[in-house]
C-alpha cells in the first residue's frame, strides 16, 4: 500500500485527514464532471485545513492519496469497480480498480484514517436478491462514513433494517428522517439524531473506547435547494429500472447504469444534485475530522 507523502505527513503530525472514494469518480459521475468534482472536493478539504486522501488501485498498487495524474491514469485503465472482497484480486492480478464504499472504508481503516466522505451508500436492491458489501463492511470497519443516505433506486426500508441487523451505528445529522440522496428525506424515522460535528466525534470516541467494532454512519441530507421531488425522480427511476431489467443488467453494473440513465433523463439535474451533496458531505467530514483532533 502506498500512502502519499502529504497524507503520511498529515497522519504523523496529527493533521486531520479524510478519505474519498474513487468509484464515484470512475463509475458514478460522467466525464468530465467526475475529474472536476474530484478536484473540487479535494480543494474544499484543503481550504478547510484537512488533507484529502482519494483511495484507489493503480495496476495492483493500493494508493491512499491519489494525485491528479494517478486519478487520470486509473480512469484511462478503465478500472474495475471493487468492493472489499475484490481487493485481493485487483492487487494480485495487478489491475487498476476504483474502490466503492466498502473497499475505501477497509483501506482507510488500514491506513489509520477515521473519517470518510462519500455520496450515497450501497444497500439492499429492489427485486432480485442483491445486497451491497457496503453494509457488511460497515459492520466491521471503525470508520465514520458521511453520506446522504442511499438512493431510492434501493429498497430504503430494507436497507435501514439491514443496517440494524449488521449493528451499524447510524445517526441523522440535523434530521430525524433517513435521507434518500437527491430526494431529501424519506418517511422512515431515524432513532438517533446529532446536531453538531462535536457530537458525532463523541459518539465515535465512545464506540472506539468500548471496542464496539464497525462504522458510524452519518446520514447527512442534501441541502434543501438541491432537492429533486420524489415524484420527478420516481419517473426517471422507473424508466431506468425497467431498462435495466430488459437489458438483463445485474450485479455491479446496476448502480452505474441507473446513475447515468437518471442523469440523462433529467437533463443533468440529478448530476448537479449529486455533486452538491458530495460537497456537503465533504464539508461535514472535515468538521468531524477536526473535532476528533481537538478532542484528542
Ligand atoms: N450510490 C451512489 N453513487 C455511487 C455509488 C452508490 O449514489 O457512486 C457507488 C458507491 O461507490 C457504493 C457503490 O459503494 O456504488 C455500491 O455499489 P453496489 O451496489 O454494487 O455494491
Ligand atoms: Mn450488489
Amino acid at each position: 500500500m502506498i500512502i502519499s507523502e502529504k497524507v503520511k505527513k498529515a497522519l504523523e503530525d496529527g493533521i486531520p485527514v479524510i478519505a474519498l472514494e474513487s468509484t464515484v469518480i470512475a463509475h458514478g459521475l460522467p466525464y468530465p464532471h467526475n475529474v472536476e468534482t474530484a478536484k473540487i472536493l479535494e480543494e474544499m478539504a484543503l481550504e478547510n485545513g484537512v488533507v484529502p486522501a482519494t483511495i484507489g488501485i493503480l495496476k495492483g498498487e493500493i494508493i491512499v492519496g491519489m494525485s491528479r495524474e494517478q486519478i487520470n491514469e486509473m480512469l484511462a485503465d478503465e478500472p474495475l469497480k471493487i468492493g472489499t472482497r475484490e481487493i485481493p484480486y485487483a492487487v494480485g492480478m495487478k489491475k487498476s480498480a476504483a474502490t466503492t464504499v466498502s473497499a475505501t472504508m477497509r483501506i482507510a481503516r488500514i491506513a489509520g484514517i477515521d473519517v470518510f466522505a462519500t455520496g450515497g451508500i450501497g444497500g439492499v436492491h429492489i427485486g432480485d436478491w442483491d445486497v451491497s458489501q457496503d453494509i457488511t463492511e460497515m459492520a466491521k470497519s471503525d470508520v465514520i462514513v458521511v453520506s446522504a443516505g442511499c438512493k431510492s433506486i434501493l429498497d430504503v426500508k430494507k436497507t435501514i433494517e439491514f443496517l440494524e441487523t449488521f449493528q451499524v451505528t447510524v445517526v441523522g445529522y440535523k434530521t430525524n428522517k433517513f435521507p434518500i440522496f437527491y430526494e431529501g428525506l424519506s418517511d422512515f424515522n431515524l432513532e438517533h439524531r446529532v446536531d453538531s460535528p462535536e457530537d458525532i466525534a463523541k459518539v465515535f470516541r465512545a464506540k472506539k473506547s468500548l471496542g464496539i467494532e464497525g462504522a458510524l454512519l452519518v446520514a447527512n441530507p442534501i441541502p434543501q435547494e438541491f432537492v429533486i421531488s420524489e415524484q420527478e425522480v420516481d419517473g426517471y427511476m422507473k424508466q431506468a429500472l425497467s431498462e435495466c431489467f430488459e437489458k438483463g443488467i445485474t450485479g455491479k453494473a446496476v448502480t452505474p447504469y441507473l446513475l447515468s440513465r437518471i442523469a440523462q433523463l433529467s437533463n443533468g439535474k440529478t448530476l448537479t444534485s449529486n455533486i452538491e451533496l458530495l460537497k456537503n458531505n465533504v464539508l461535514l467530514a472535515c468538521q468531524i475530522a477536526k473535532s476528533l483532533k481537538t478532542m484528542a
